[in-house]
């Protein structure tokens, strides 16, 4: 009794000599700087970045079918309203990808048995999508430990930001893709560039995969470029299911900003991924676009129009008729593994909305796992918030995806993967 007493007075002390900052963060969570919300809102002044300004909104309901029937069972959500949402999404954001028939044949095109100094196992494999005698190569790169007894799980990152992060030869290092710091987690760690499967420009889906499997007329649903993204993640992971030294049951696919809105949607897709990680995915990722924080809707069609399906481009300015939310994208990975993160200063991202959407998504969660809880306050900056198969953190700085992001993924990892 006094020993909690004490306790609570030591807990106390050390509140009141906290800096504010850190006191006001204890208490309530994170919450962006004022300094940050004023710089921004003065440089884009047609973008809100108050939470006061914040409008109010009814999400759609994930627990209830187009027929009005309530959900109460993971046999019902699987039967019935995931497929509902499923389409929805596919129908609304991101579009549809085409039945066209298509083979794909693997090809190892160098293996290393003594990379990274004998740590590793390097291979590189093409992967060659073929149809009516036309193909397209995707280039895979992975690092397998070579300590590992068994076949190990595996980190596949989607990289839209170029070569110079990925090198095979690890003459250049780069915090984007840490190779070496996730091999000494016993994990392997894979990646492709998404400008295999697609180049990341409008160019009327002439170019890349689209160029290979589109047929007939584009219709408002036919698939943008984040759903080729996806669905060449999950070519990758086509390859792993032939590879005994991965465990292919055990795959997080990874993605930053457009390639986190990507991750979202191939662990949505394809439910062979077991977790999903998106980085600062921000519109069109994990943030609420009812609440029209930072970038929205109507700018991000009118930025990247090939990103998504046209009838995306619908829900600008009427966001509130949507029959989606990004929730709703976060339960479709339910029960596998997702972690969502934010950075302190990337408010265009909309933290505060990615962390909602993964609270919203709680309901399907705890179908599976009733002890899954989060709270609706956000965790203090850099403390990762863990409850059964969902994850966030916000980390100090701006938009980008650093090592001690990656640290935090292999932590969860450690969880959900081994
Ligand atoms: C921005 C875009 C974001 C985000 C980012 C990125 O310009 O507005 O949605 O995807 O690019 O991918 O780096």
């Amino acid at each position: 009794m006094r020993s909690g007493i004490l306790i609570n007075i030591f807990i106390t002390l050390i509140l009141l000599f906290l800096p504010y900052d850190i006191f006001s963060q204890v208490m309530n969570g994170w919450q962006a700087s004022k300094e940050t919300v004023e710089r921004l809102q003065k440089n884009q002044i047609e973008f809100n970045y108050y939470e006061e300004k914040v409008p109010s909104y009814i999400l759609p309901d994930l627990l209830v079918t187009e027929k009005g029937k309530k959900i109460r069972s993971t046999g019902m959500w699987e039967k019935i309203r995931r497929n509902e949402i499923l389409e929805l999404f596919r129908k609304n954001v991101y579009g549809r990808v085409p039945s066209t028939p298509f083979s794909e044949s693997f090809r190892l095109i160098k293996e290393d048995r003594n990379a990274m100094g004998g740590d590793a196992t390097l291979k590189q494999v093409d992967i060659t999508i073929n149809s009516d005698g036309r193909t397209l190569d995707i280039h895979l790169t992975i690092f397998i430990p070579n300590k590992a007894v068994k076949p190990v799980p595996a980190f596949l990152l989607i990289d839209n930001r170029g070569p110079e992060n990925t090198d095979p030869l690890r003459l250049v290092k780069s915090e984007f893709w840490p190779a070496e710091e996730i091999i000494a987690r016993g994990y392997a760690i894979a990646v492709f560039s998404n400008a295999d499967i697609d180049p990341d420009n409008f160019d009327d889906f002439k170019n890349g995969i689209h160029g290979l499997l589109d047929r007939g007329e584009r219709k408002p649903d036919s698939w943008g470029t984040i759903a080729a993204w996806a669905w060449g993640a999950s070519r990758c992971l086509d390859y792993f299911e032939t590879d005994k030294e991965i465990d292919a049951e055990n795959v997080a696919v990874v993605g930053h900003s457009r390639g986190g809105k990507t991750a979202l949607w191939a662990a949505a897709e394809d439910q062979r991924f077991a977790m999903a990680v998106a980085n600062e995915s921000g519109c069109g990722g994990a943030s609420l676009a009812r609440r029209k924080y930072g970038e929205t809707v109507s700018r991000i069609t009118k930025a990247f129009p090939h990103w998504f399906c046209s009838n995306y481009k619908k829900w600008g300015n009427n966001e509130d008729s949507m029959p989606v939310d990004m929730h709703m994208l976060i339960a479709l990975i339910a029960p596998r593994a997702v972690y969502v993160t934010s950075a302190s200063e990337d408010l265009w991202a909309d933290p505060r909305g990615s962390y909602l959407s993964l609270y919203h998504s709680l309901p399907v969660f705890r179908l599976y796992q009733p002890v899954t809880r989060l709270t609706e306050q956000m965790p203090p900056l850099n403390i990762p918030s863990i409850s059964g198969k969902l994850a966030y953190h916000v980390r100090d700085g701006v938009h980008n995806l650093l090592l001690k992001d990656w640290n935090w993924f292999l932590d969860f990892g450690d969880t959900v993967l081994k």
